[in-house]
């Protein structure tokens, strides 16, 4: 078998891929290919395309640093303009020649005798000194497990795949949860749906979405007038910098923002009993708190119906209800949330030992050394890797500095002469430790929910419990001492 010999693989082509192939190219690590199974840059953005797809974090936050966009239209984007706005970043910098679209990883193992990652795909075979994986965390859909689901007769579809083949007007369709995608889908669809039912398991915090259209004289101020879009930029930052992350430790700095969504809840919704089931029944930061200044008002219209006992069954057209109560439905939207704990990316990744990247945390739950390298997976990076999701700011943050982490190491790879490196148990372990000691502190931990950011033994491995900034600071130079490597090259096979 013939395998293309290239430098560094990179896997993904959403926020992550496209940033590790700016900073590869311009760190002078130009031999490298980015292979994605989708046929456009843009990962969950080009993805989640549902009616009302739209970021909750705001736009000036929501960009790369290295290049801001003075054309947000909104304080908050809309899906098409993030969308838009990764595939003019990809073009303007030159990297697009490296991607492969429509390509998908079906194994990365490593080699050790070549010390190479060997990569197959459904178009070809790689090897590649280092391996960075940009595959995401919120990409695989989670389907519900829902007794009789699968013999739904009607359309059915997860917001994250919608059918935009099926006409909404004046159907009966029900949508499953009442999270982040769902509160964004309920107020468009009712627009034209005849009947919508939203089947809520638990009811979120929701804040106002303090959203706004940005005027054409505001736009060109961003374009002209020097570092007005960063100080904009970084204003937002420090502000939630300062009050966030400060609140999921200490529940007392959380009431403002609880009373705020209670108020938001109660000015929408006069309806005692409406209200009352939509009232959270866990502390405000749990789950994701979400913003809407339109899900409540959608919700007191007469053709919408929340629907708070459990489904029982699904039939050939209708939902049961665990009171008996049958609801037929000619649409069905499943917006149930992701595969956030049991990354499909980790049964493909097989390490120095022949075990998957799943096999290795099958015990002890999704575990790195700074969210970024693996012990027993020698030269590989997972940019979004355990632990460095965020609850309430910029993901774009993280992965810029995951990035910077990955292009230093190769940098000190190339200075020193290393041809692998690996991170050891011992600071791998430490690292988690302290991190789920503080983890323990959290309202995550503490405050009486069920969310995605726990696995099944109700671990938090996907959310950084310490400020963004911090994060930047321990990931801003590679800590050779922390790896074992490897200091001689063998050549290609
Ligand atoms: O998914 P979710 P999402 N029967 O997992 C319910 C990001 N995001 O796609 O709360 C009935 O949050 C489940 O109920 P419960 C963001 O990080 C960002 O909405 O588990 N219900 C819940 O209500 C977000 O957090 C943006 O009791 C079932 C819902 O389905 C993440 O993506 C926009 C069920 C799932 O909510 C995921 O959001 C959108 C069942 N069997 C998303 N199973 C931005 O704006 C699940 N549920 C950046």
């Amino acid at each position: 078998m013939t395998r293309q010999q290239v430098d560094h693989l990179v896997i993904g082509a959403g926020f992550a891929g496209l940033c590790a192939a700016i900073k590869l190219r311009e760190a002078g690590e130009g031999d490298y290919v980015v292979l994605e199974r989708g046929d456009d840059v843009g990962g969950t953005w080009r993805d989640n395309t549902y009616p009302g797809a739209a970021c909750d974090v705001p736009s000036q936050l929501y960009s790369f640093s290295f290049a801001l966009n003075p054309d947000w239209s909104m304080s908050f984007s809309p899906q098409p303009e993030i969308q838009a706005y990764l595939g003019r970043v990809a073009r303007e910098r030159g990297v697009l020649d490296r991607f492969r679209f429509g390509t998908t990883v079906e194994e990365a193992r490593w080699d050790e005798e070549s010390q190479r990652w060997l990569v197959d795909t459904d178009r070809g075979s790689w090897a590649a000194r280092t391996l960075i994986s940009g595959a995401g965390a919120l990409v695989e859909p989670r389907l519900p497990d829902i007794a009789g689901i699968e013999g739904f007769q009607g359309e059915v579809f997860h917001s994250a795949r919608w059918n935009h083949d099926v006409d909404l007007t004046g159907k009966r369709v029900a949508v499953i949860g009442t999270g982040a995608s769902a509160i964004q889908i309920v107020p468009e669809i009712a627009k034209v749906v005849g009947r919508l039912d939203l089947y809520q398991r638990t009811a979120p915090y929701v804040l106002p979405r303090n959203d706004r259209r940005y005027s054409r004289a505001e736009r060109l101020a961003f374009r002209h007038v020097p570092g007005l879009q960063r100080l904009m930029r970084e204003s937002i930052y420090w502000a939630r910098e300062a009050y966030v992350p400060g609140f999921t430790w200490q529940p007392k700095l959380a009431l403002p923002a609880k009373k705020l969504a209670l108020r938001n809840l109660e000015k929408a919704v006069t309806d005692p009993g409406l209200r009352a089931r939509l009232t959270p029944d866990f502390e405000i930061g749990c789950k994701r708190i979400l913003i809407s200044n339109t899900y409540y008002p959608a919700l007191t219209q007469d053709h919408v119906e929340l629907v708070t006992d459990p489904i029982q069954k699904v039939t050939g057209h209708s939902v049961i209800t665990a009171d008996g109560v049958e609801r037929e439905v000619d649409v069905l939207v499943v917006a149930t949330g992701f595969h956030t704990t049991d990354q499909p990316i980790a049964h493909h990744v097989v390490g120095r030992d022949g075990r998957s990247l799943a096999e290795t945390w099958a015990d002890t739950g999704m575990q790195a050394y700074k969210g970024t390298t693996v012990h027993g997976f020698p030269n590989y990076f997972q940019v979004v890797g355990p632990n460095t999701g965020l609850g309430h700011s910029s993901m774009v943050l993280m992965i810029e500095a995951q990035v910077g982490y990955v292009v230093d190491a190769l940098r000190t790879m190339d200075l020193h002469g290393y041809a692998t490196v690996e991170p050891r148990q011992d600071e791998q372990d430490a690292w988690n430790d302290d991190l789920h000691r503080r983890m323990q502190r959290t309202v995550w931990s503490t405050g009486g929910c069920a969310s995605w950011y726990l696995d099944d033994r109700g671990r938090n491995t996907t959310l950084w419990p310490r400020s963004t900034w911090t994060f930047r600071q321990l990931l801003a130079r590679f800590d050779p001492a922390a790896y074992d490597v490897t200091a001689t090259r063998p050549a290609p096979e």
